[in-house]
C-alpha cells in the first residue's frame, strides 16, 4: 500500500500521508506528496487540496533514519516549495504534532487548520540542526523575527491556540478536523481567494540590527553554551529578515549542511535513538503484558520520597506516603507543596490544580494500609538492615503481584529481594535528585526480577516522562559506579598541583554543568565522607592514602560545602557562588608535601582526560560484565543523570569521536606514570580489544 494517497470529496482533493508511527518524511512520503499534488493539480474537478495525515499525528518531521545517508530526490525543501507554488489552494490539516519538516510542509501550504489539541514546532535544534526546508525563512515571515527566533532556538513545540495567536495557524477546530478543513477550503474557493504564499510576505528588517541579535545571543548564552546550532539558527533567521526569499533559502541550506556535518548533530541524533533503544530488552518481549499501576506508595517522606511521589501525583495517580509518624509525613508534604507552589507561581498550574494534586497524597504510618498498592517504592536512607526490614514488612502487607521497588543508589538489590518471599516482584528504581525534575531513571534488574515487572517499569518510566535505562546489579549500578574514577582523579590532581578552580573550570569548559569539586560542595562533603567511611569499614576502598584525602580533611574541619559556607571553596553568607579559598590551597600543599607529591603545572587537557577517560574505562567494564546492555545505555545515563554534555553524546560516544585507540594509549600511559600499582588505570579488556582492532563502542 502506498504511504501517500489522493482521494476526492466534491471539488476538494485530499492528500493523505499514512506512514506510521509518526508519518516521518521518508523518501517514499516525499515522492508520494509530489506525485499526488501533481495529480490533483492536473485534475480539473479539483479546486483546492487538503493535506492530512492518518494515524496518531501529522508529520513529525524529516525521517531521521535517513540522515547521514545520501539523500534522494525529491528533496524536502523542493516538496515544500511545490506545495507553495501550487496553482490550486493548499491546506494543511494538523492533528497531533506537526514538527520540524512537518511544520515546514504546513507552512508551505497556503492555509493551516489544526485541532485545538495539536502542537506545532521546529525541534531541529535538539538534533543539532536547524529547520532546513524553509522553516527559518517562512516562520519569521509568519510570526515575526523575535518569536520565530525564540521558537526555533528553544525547539519547544507550542499549542495550536498559541500558534494561532502568533499567526502561524489560521483556524482551529475542537474535532472533525477533515470536515473543518474541507469546509475551510470550500469557503475560500467560493470567494475565489488566490494562493497565499508565505514567501511573499515582507519583514521590516530595520528594527532588527546588530544590537537586537547580540541581545538575543546574550539571552540564550547560558543554555546554548557549547552548542553549535543556535548560532547558525540566528544567522539563518537574520537572512530571512535581510535577504530576498530565494537567497535566504540558499543561506539556510548552507547553514543546515554545516550543522548536519557537526559532531554535535551526530551526537544528538545518536542520543535520540539511544533513548528509545534503551526501552528494548533482548530477552523480554516488547509486548509482554504489563501490570496496571494505578495506586502507588512511597516509603520515606524525605526530599527523595516526596520528589518521587510527585511524579505520580502529577499524573493524577494517588500516592500513599509512608513514614514513622504524622509529623515526618507532614514535613515531607510541606516540601512537596512548596515545589508545586513554585509551579503555580510560574503559571504551570492553577491554585485549584495544586489543591487537587495535594489531595492525591494519603499519609500512612501503618504498613497494613498498603494492601491495595500496585507499586511501592522504598526511599529511605542507604542502610541495608533497614531496607531488608522494610521489604520484610512489605512482603507481609502488600497484595500478590504488587511491584516492590527500592530507590537504593548503591546497595545489592538481590540481597534486598531475598528479604521477601517474592524476589520476582522486586526491582530497583533509582531516581536522581531532584526526583521530580531529573529525567533519568535507572531500572535495576535483580537476578530474579520477572520480565513482566521489568517491562512494567520500563513503560512506567515513559509514562512519568523519564528516560528509563536498565542496569544489572553491582555497586553503584551504571552511573554511580562510573563516578568513582571521575572524582578520584579530580582529588588526585589537586594534590599534584592543579588548582581547585582550574579542575572545575576545565570540566565546565568541556561542557559539564559544574566541575566535580563544586558539585561536592553542592551535594555536601559530609555525604561523600560518610559513604567513604562505610566503604572503608566494609573493606571496599583501596589502600591509598591519597584517595579521598582532601575531601576527608575538609569534612573533619566541618567544611561540608555550600551548607556550611565552606568546602572546596568559600561562600559568602547566603551566596552559592564559589570563591577560591587560600586556606584550602594551603591545606592541599601541606598534604602534598607530607606525602612527598611534587606539585607541577597540569594542563586543562590532562584534567579533562584524567577525569573523563576513567568513565570510558569503567563503562567498558560495565559493558563486558553485562551490567549495561549496550554502550548507548551508558551514554543515556550520563547525559540525563550526570549532565555529560549532550552535544558530546555521552562518554562512550565521546570515546569513539576521540578514537578508542587514542583513549586506550592515554590510559596505558597514565597506568605507567601515575598508577603506583593501584590498578586505577588498568585498561578494561574490551577497551584494549576495540583499540587493537580499530573498533568502536557505538555505531
Ligand atoms: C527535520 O525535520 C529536518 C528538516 O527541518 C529539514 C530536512 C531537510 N524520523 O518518540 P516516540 C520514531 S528533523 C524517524 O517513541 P512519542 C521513533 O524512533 C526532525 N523516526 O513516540 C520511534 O521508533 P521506535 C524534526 C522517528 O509518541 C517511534 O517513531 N522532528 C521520527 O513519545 C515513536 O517515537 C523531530 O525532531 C523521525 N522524525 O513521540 C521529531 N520521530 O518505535 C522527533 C519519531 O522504533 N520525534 N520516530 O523506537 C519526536 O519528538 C517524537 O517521536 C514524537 C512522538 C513527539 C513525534
Amino acid at each position: 500500500m502506498s504511504v501517500v494517497s489522493l482521494s476526492r470529496q466534491d471539488e476538494i482533493g485530499i492528500i493523505t500521508v499514512d506512514n506510521p508511527p509518526v508519518n516521518a518524511l521518508s523518501h517514499a512520503v516525499r515522492e508520494g506528496i509530489v506525485s499526488c499534488l501533481a495529480e490533483a493539480n492536473a485534475d480539473d474537478a479539483i479546486r483546492a487540496i487538503v493535506l492530512q495525515c492518518a494515524g496518531r499525528t501529522f508529520i513529525a518531521g524529516a525521517d531521521i533514519t535517513e540522515f547521514g545517508k545520501p539523500m534522494k530526490e525529491p528533496y524536502l525543501p523542493d516538496v515544500v516549495n511545490e506545495l507553495a507554488d501550487s496553482p490550486k489552494l493548499t491546506f494543511a490539516a494538523i492533528h497531533g504534532t506537526a514538527l520540524g519538516g512537518g511544520f515546514e510542509i504546513a507552512m508551505g501550504c497556503h492555509y493551516r487548520i489544526a485541532l485545538r489539541s495539536a502542537k506545532v514546532g521546529l525541534p531541529e535544534v535538539k538534533l543539532g540542526l536547524l529547520p532546513g526546508a524553509g522553516g527559518t525563512q517562512r516562520l519569521p515571515r509568519l510570526i515575526g523575527v523575535p518569536d520565530a527566533l525564540r521558537l526555533i532556538v528553544s525547539g519547544q513545540p507550542i499549542s495550536a491556540r498559541h500558534a494561532g495567536e502568533l499567526g502561524a495557524i489560521d483556524r482551529t477546530v475542537a474535532d472533525n478536523l477533515l470536515e473543518g478543513a474541507i469546509e475551510f477550503a470550500h469557503d475560500l474557493v467560493a470567494t475565489q481567494a488566490p494562493p497565499r504564499k508565505v514567501s511573499a510576505r515582507v519583514i521590516e528588517a530595520e528594527e532588527f540590527d546588530d544590537d537586537f541579535y547580540d541581545e538575543f545571543r546574550r539571552s540564550i548564552a547560558r543554555k546554548a553554551r557549547g552548542y553549535f546550532a543556535p548560532e547558525r539558527i540566528i544567522r539563518a533567521v537574520r537572512a530571512a529578515a535581510e535577504l530576498p526569499f530565494g537567497e535566504g533559502l540558499e543561506r539556510e541550506r548552507d547553514l543546515f549542511l554545516e550543522c548536519m556535518a557537526s559532531t554535535e548533530s551526530k551526537a544528538l541524533r545518536y542520543q535520540f535513538f539511544a533513548e528509545r533503544q534503551a526501552a528494548r530488552i533482548p530477552d523480554v518481549p516488547h509486548d509482554i503484558p504489563v501490570r496496571p499501576v494505578e495506586r502507588v506508595a512511597v516509603i520515606g517522606a524525605g526530599t527523595m520520597g516526596g520528589g518521587i511521589a510527585m511524579n505520580f501525583a502529577s499524573l493524577g495517580i494517588p500516592v500513599q506516603i509512608v513514614d514513622v509518624d504524622e509529623a515526618a509525613i507532614g514535613k515531607g508534604l510541606a516540601i512537596v507543596r512548596k515545589n508545586y507552589e513554585r509551579g503555580v507561581k510560574k503559571g504551570r498550574m492553577t491554585a485549584d490544580q495544586l489543591e487537587q494534586v495535594m489531595g492525591l497524597f494519603e499519609p500512612v504510618t501503618d504498613y497494613a494500609q498498603l494492601s491495595d498498592a500496585d507499586l511501592v517504592i522504598e526511599a529511605v536512607f542507604e542502610n541495608m538492615a533497614l531496607k531488608k526490614e522494610i521489604f520484610g514488612k512489605l512482603d507481609a502487607a502488600c497484595k500478590p503481584g504488587a511491584i516492590l521497588a527500592t530507590n537504593t543508589s548503591t546497595l545489592d538489590v538481590d540481597e534486598i529481594a531475598a528479604a521477601t518471599g517474592r524476589p520476582q516482584d522486586v526491582i530497583g528504581l533509582h531516581f536522581f535528585s531532584p526526583a521530580n525534575i531529573m529525567r533519568l531513571l535507572e531500572i535495576v534488574r535483580g537476578k530474579e526480577t520477572s520480565g513482566e515487572v521489568l517491562q512494567t517499569c520500563i513503560r512506567l518510566a515513559k509514562k512519568i516522562r523519564k528516560v528509563g535505562v536498565v542496569s544489572g546489579v553491582c555497586y553503584g549500578f551504571i552511573g554511580n559506579r562510573m563516578l568513582a574514577g571521575y572524582h578520584r582523579e579530580a582529588w588526585m590532581m589537586i594534590l599534584e598541583g592543579a588548582k581547585v578552580e582550574q579542575v572545575d573550570k576545565a570540566l565546565f569548559d568541556f561542557g559539564m554543568p559544574m566541575g566535580p569539586l563544586a558539585v561536592s560542595d553542592l551535594a555536601g562533603i559530609d555525604v561523600g565522607a560518610r559513604i567513604r567511611e562505610e566503604r572503608r569499614a566494609a573493606g571496599n576502598w583501596p589502600d591509598d592514602e591519597r584517595f579521598g584525602l582532601i575531601p576527608d580533611r575538609l569534612y573533619r574541619l566541618g567544611r561540608y560545602g555550600q551548607k556550611t559556607g565552606a568546602g572546596f571553596y568559600r561562600y559568602e553568607e547566603g551566596s552559592r557562588t564559589p570563591a577560591p579559598d587560600p586556606e584550602v590551597a594551603a591545606l592541599i600543599a601541606e598534604e602534598a608535601g607530607r606525602l612527598g607529591i611534587e606539585q607541577r603545572d597540569i594542563s586543562d587537557e590532562e584534567i579533562v582526560s584524567r577525569c573523563v577517560y576513567p568513565l570510558i574505562n569503567e563503562g567498558a567494564r560495565i559493558l563486558e560484565e553485562g551490567i549495561a546492555l549496550r554502550a548507548s545505555d551508558i551514554d543515556v545515563v550520563w547525559v540525563n543523570g550526570y549532565g555529560f554534555p549532550p552535544y558530546r553524546g555521552g562518554p562512550m560516544f565521546y570515546a569513539d569521536t576521540v578514537g578508542v585507540a587514542r583513549v586506550y594509549e592515554t590510559i596505558c600511559r597514565y597506568r605507567d606514570t601515575l598508577d603506583r600499582g593501584h590498578g586505577y588505570w588498568e585498561p578494561a579488556p574490551l577497551l584494549e580489544k576495540l583499540a587493537r582492532k580499530g573498533g568502536q563502542f557505538t555505531g
